[in-house]
């Protein structure tokens, strides 16, 4: 048998071949389980000998230069195949990307983050605490008694009377004076005596009244100072300073009205001036005016003596003043939303309008700072 002929011819169609399909077809013809040339190494076991060790090396060459060409021409026609692959489908890089979906910051996120800001300018810390809360935090040491209409069932979520701990009744907080009991108290323990406290308690706050104005969840600021010599002034210049910064206008006037809270004594509640202009109000300048007008903001006061006395420090040493206002109505009057109840709605539409950029941070020195 002439192996080199037949090698020769086998290379020849290995050469022709034009596509994958035609190697892979060659390959099982000849070098397949019941290919030829896999046929002539199975004449080998019938050989003698001295013929195998004459033919055995012949029939192998055979196999290997076939198999090794069948190989060269399989990678050639895969490179090719590949080259024009890649000659025709481009990427073009300089094409402006899809417009990833973003969301936005909150309202109520924004104007807390505007708050602790403007409140750090002036020195004070952000204090936070648990939203469920026990009797006591929320009411005893606030001075609140046990008849106060604020603890009638109407206003307050109580939770049911078996989850009570250490014989307190558990509910939802009604507003944040109780992170104020309990940083004193704190404050207290740390350092024996007590020390100087400037602290504003953002956050939410539950009761049970759900009109166009209330929503059974809202969320408040609340601000505590307790120092050495602390009096009104004090607190009449710290509520026009922030008021004056979050309004981002000098000249917002104030009205200081005397009112009642359990919690402060004497209790002052903050009007500010406002003039109609296009039909809402914009707050700005005396409400004694002609065409102006008062608006009821925040309350506030000297803390009461029992309950600086609550928060572990002595009411002859130390004095304070106190204020509450409410986040989402500060945000409605800054931003002109008119529904409150779409502040909790979740509507995406709603945040892409009146959500912010996550940059957008005014600073005490006016204006929106930008954050790097
Ligand atoms: C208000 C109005 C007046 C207030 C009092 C206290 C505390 F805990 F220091 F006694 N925190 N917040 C307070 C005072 C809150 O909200 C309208």
């Amino acid at each position: 048998m002439d192996y080199a002929a037949t090698r020769d011819e086998a290379l020849a169609r290995v050469a022709d071949a034009q596509d994958l399909g035609a190697v892979e077809a060659l390959r099982v013809e000849l070098l397949g389980k019941s290919g030829s040339i896999s046929g002539l190494l199975k004449t080998l076991g019938g050989m003698s000998p001295e013929e195998r060790q004459a033919l055995g090396p012949q029939i192998h060459a055979l196999r290997e230069s076939v198999s090794q060409a069948l190989g060269e021409a399989k990678d050639q026609l895969e490179s090719a195949a590949l080259q024009a692959q890649l000659a025709h489908e481009t990427v073009d890089l300089s094409l402006p990307a899809c417009e990833a979906l973003r969301g936005t910051v909150h309202p109520v996120s924004q104007v807390m983050d505007e708050l602790a800001e403007i409140f750090a300018d002036l020195g004070f810390a952000v204090a936070t605490g648990p939203e469920i809360e026990d009797d006591w935090h929320n009411f005893t040491a606030l001075n609140i008694p046990e008849s106060h209409p604020a603890r009638a069932m109407h206003d307050t979520f109580y939770f049911p009377d078996q989850m009570a701990q250490v014989g307190q009744k558990m509910l939802l907080r009604t507003h944040t004076s109780p992170v104020q009991i309990r940083t004193m108290l704190d404050a207290v323990k740390t350092n024996p005596g007590g020390a100087p406290i400037r602290i504003i308690a953002p956050g939410r706050v539950y009761r049970s009244d759900s009109d166009a104005t209330h929503t059974p969840m809202f969320h408040q600021v609340e601000g505590l100072v307790i120092d050495k010599g602390i009096h009104l002034g004090h607190l009449k210049w710290t509520l026009e300073t922030f008021l004056k910064a979050f309004f981002e206008r000098e000249d917002i006037v104030l009205r200081l009205r005397p009112s009642y809270f359990p919690f402060t004594e004497p209790s002052i509640e903050v009007d500010a001036g406002f003039a109609i202009i296009n039909g809402k109000r914009v707050l700005g300048g005396s409400g004694d005016a002609p065409g102006h007008g008062w608006m009821e903001l925040l309350g506030s006061g000297m803390v009461n003596r029992k309950v600086i006395e609550a928060g572990g420090f002595d009411p002859d040493e130390w004095q304070g003043f106190a204020f509450g206002v409410g986040v989402d109505r500060l945000a409605m009057l800054k931003y002109g939303m008119d529904d409150l109840r779409a502040f909790f709605d979740g509507d995406v539409r709603w945040l892409q309008h009146y959500g912010f950029s996550a940059h957008d941070v005014p600073t005490l020195s006016g204006g929106v700072g930008v954050r790097p």
